[in-house]
């Protein structure tokens, strides 16, 4: 049963590497568990990795600049199409049981019950933006665009740990949006139209995610970072990592807390969305700008457009074109004086919705109509002071380290290089920490163990709340960093942790290759 690798490259213009070869085992076990649930043999693979991001943090849906790497764990989707309008989900991991579901045969698009979560629910999000995108890019030519999609039979084997932070569940969409398409005869898509398709993908279970993850899990590059643009448009710019002596390295600690975001969003996920823009909305009226309203959160702005706006409008300069790195800290350092300025100290501890609403000379009803409906949440007061210096200072140490980068050289002395990029990731922990509230006690453990043991800099990683840590390491020092991770936090939290859990809890991952296709014959 042996599986074609390298990929064949089907789908024009997405990576098409070899699959890491250690991943063999895993299509094996996918391959086994598609012939017993299915007595036939899958027609293709699919797959697309997790992400671990570097810095950046709740500021992709903010349209500001992220600092990802994907990773080498993944989703594998082993596929095959089906005579009959059903889709049958199996999972090598018998925690997510085998789901089963019909197509609409009239050819209209799937709907969610967002009430009953189950992990079926992620491929129906993916075979919701499929199904449009395939409607609106060859629909008039097929049925009258009343061709439905066909029946679909799949195995999953995912290795990305679930609510760890490490988007797992943008892997496992983009991995069926790319199978939906392949199934369903589309013989190629962009990077770029896969990205734009799939960035809305979990908007459809209710959670108002930016587009990092599912940018990052597509434009993986093996050995490079990510630059994820955007503004002025939605772009992943993969880059050489500065090879330092001694060699640099991310350690990503799953805290094996998780992070639920379905349970958790309106209090914290979709609060940050819902702040975020209020916040951009206030400034927005101090100073009369005419802002794209272009949110999660309907009808309002984002804090990139309002500091844009800002300098175009009142300052009369152009438009920054996120390349300018120097340009990009002083106008981040200027939003962060005027956010000084647009609170009073006693709106500085945070609004209630009665506080909020005069703010905004609304009615508490109007205002709640307004702000609060659309994406149901839950608070005791709007922080709106603390997220607004938490987006521009974080914003603004993705540019510090995208300068550090460009300043090194290999001459430097590679221990000032590593100094400054981790005060800068230390930084943006004190700002999750201070000002997002989006870390935990177990988070700020761990960036405090690493760091003690010779890690340059630690912090929270993805939405937060639970799951994981990165931390900027040496290789010289890891072994040193991992034994004390593993004497003072796992085994102090997990007395009876097995070495196989620590194992894939304490993860050092090279930066992988993004999403492919892999025939199979
Ligand atoms: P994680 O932690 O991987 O679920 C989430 C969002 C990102 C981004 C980060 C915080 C999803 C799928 N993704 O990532 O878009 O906002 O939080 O920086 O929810
Ligand atoms: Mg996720």
């Amino acid at each position: 049963m042996a599986i074609m690798v390298p990929v064949v490259p089907t789908f024009q213009d997405l990576s098409f590497y070899s699959d890491p070869t250690g991943n063999q085992p895993r299509y094996e076990s996918a391959l086994r568990l598609f012939e017993k649930s299915f007595h036939e043999k899958p027609a293709f693979f699919s797959r697309s990795p997790g992400r671990v991001n570097i810095v950046g943090e709740h500021i992709d849906y903010n349209y500001f600049s992220v600092l990802p790497m994907a990773l080498e764990v993944d989703v594998i989707i082993a596929a095959a199409t089906a005579t009959d309008n059903k889709v049958i989900l199996t999972n090598t991991d018998p925690k997510f049981q085998q789901e089963e579901f019909e197509l609409p045969i009239d050819g209209s698009v799937i709907t969610i019950n967002k009430e009953h979560h189950s992990w079926g629910n992620y491929f129906r999000c993916a075979l919701i933006v499929a199904h449009h995108f395939i409607k609106e890019k060859y629909g008039n030519l097929i049925d009258n665009g009343k061709k439905p999609l066909k029946g679909l039979r799949l195995t999953f084997d995912g290795n990305v740990p679930t609510g760890g932070g490490l988007s797992s569940s943008a892997a496992f969409c983009v991995a069926s949006i790319v199978t939906i398409l392949k199934a369903n005869g589309i013989k190629s898509i962009s990077k770029d139209d896969l990205t734009h398709i799939s960035v809305v993908s979990e908007h459809y279970v209710g959670v108002n995610t930016g587009g990092m993850d599912q940018c990052a899990s597509i434009y993986g590059e093996p050995n490079k970072l990510l630059l994820i643009q955007f503004r002025p448009k939605l772009i992943g710019i993969p880059f050489q990592i500065p090879s330092t002596n001694p060699k640099m390295v991310f350690l990503v600690t799953n805290t094996l807390f998780q992070a639920n975001k379905h349970e958790t969003a309106p209090k914290n996920y979709n609060l940050r969305v819902v702040e975020m823009a209020i916040a951009s909305e206030l400034f927005a009226k101090k100073y009369s700008l005419n802002t794209p309203k272009d949110s999660n959160l309907k009808g309002a702005g984002t804090l990139r457009g309002v500091m844009d706006a800002y300098f175009e409008q009142i300052l009369r300069q152009p438009a920054w074109d996120g390349n300018d790195l120097k340009i990009g800290i002083g106008r981040m350092k200027e939003m962060l004086n005027l956010a000084e300025e647009l609170f009073t100290s006693e709106e500085k501890k945070g609004f209630t919705t009665v506080q909020v609403a005069k703010r905004f000379g609304m009615s508490v009803g109007a205002f709640t109509k307004t702000f609060l409906t659309q994406i149901p949440v839950r608070f005791e007061v709007l922080k709106l002071y603390q997220r607004t210096v938490h987006v521009y200072s974080d914003a603004m140490r993705v540019l510090e380290v995208l300068q550090l980068f460009r300043e090194h050289q290999p001459t430097d002395p590679s221990i000032a290089f590593l100094t400054e990029f981790g005060k800068i990731l230390n930084e943006s922990q004190v700002s999750n920490e201070l000002y997002n509230n989006s870390s935990s006690p177990e988070l700020k453990e761990v960036c405090a163990i690493s760091t003690a043991y010779g890690a340059y800099g630690a912090r929270t990683t993805g939405a937060g709340w639970g799951g994981s840590a990165v931390h900027l390491c040496t290789v010289d020092k890891l072994p040193e960093i991992v034994a004390a991770l593993t004497e003072q936090y796992y085994k102090k939290h997990f007395p009876r942790i097995t070495q196989k859990e620590l194992d894939s809890a304490i993860v050092v991952s090279k930066p992988g290759i993004g999403t492919c296709v892999v025939e199979y014959n």
